[in-house]
């Protein structure tokens, strides 16, 4: 049986623990410790990593893993990179300067979008509709990275399992494309 590791990332707040939770099969695992960032309104945020696991009908797992948000957690990126095979970078668009975070986890995980699949999802568009999701591809073409770019409300389990989903049809298509 074969098994895929896919990363969710993004700030404190953008939907990891959220997202993961909504289509874990298992208990997902979490590591909230109280919040001591006065920057970000919560009460915990990640400081450590989420787990959870998901089956699809081919049979094949997922192993979903959320990374600590902030950036001083960004030694814990490279080591939860290793062996991945696709990234969904969470997006906050209530923030400040979403297009900045953008560029914070495309520097972060560079080596691993260069090799895997990846994908940008963008919450809480319908409060706040900039940037678009225009602005965020375009972003994506300074860096040189091609990937998807769509709305996302983590909370409904159909919409993370859609984004699983544009993840896989690009390991596909990256395999068929290795093969030819
Ligand atoms: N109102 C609203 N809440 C949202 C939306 N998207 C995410 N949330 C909430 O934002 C929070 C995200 O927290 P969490 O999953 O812990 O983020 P993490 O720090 O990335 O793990 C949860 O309470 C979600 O219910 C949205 O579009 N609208
Ligand atoms: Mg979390």
């Amino acid at each position: 049986m074969s098994e895929h590791k896919i990363l969710f990332t993004g700030t404190a707040g953008a939907g990891k623990t959220t997202a993961i939770g909504a289509i874990s099969e298992v208990a997902p695992v979490r590591t909230d410790v109280r919040n001591t960032d006065a920057t970000v309104l919560k009460a915990t945020t990640t400081a450590g990593l989420d787990y959870g696991e998901l089956t699809l009908d081919n049979g094949e797992k997922l192993r979903l893993y959320g990374t600590p948000g902030q950036q001083r957690f960004d030694f814990m990126w490279k080591i939860l990179a290793r062996g991945a095979l696709g990234l969904v970078i969470l997006i906050d668009n209530s923030r400040a300067d979403p297009l900045a975070d953008l560029d914070v986890y495309i520097g972060g995980f560079r080596a691993l979008i260069d090799e895997a699949a990846c994908v940008v999802a963008v919450g809480r568009l319908d409060t706040h509709p900039t940037p678009n999701l225009e602005q965020f591809a375009t972003r994506l073409l300074t860096h040189g990275v091609l990937c998807p770019v769509l709305p996302i409300d983590v909370r409904d389990p159909a919409q993370v399992a859609q984004l699983l989903d544009l993840l896989l049809i690009q390991l596909e298509t990256r395999t068929e494309n290795c093969l030819s």
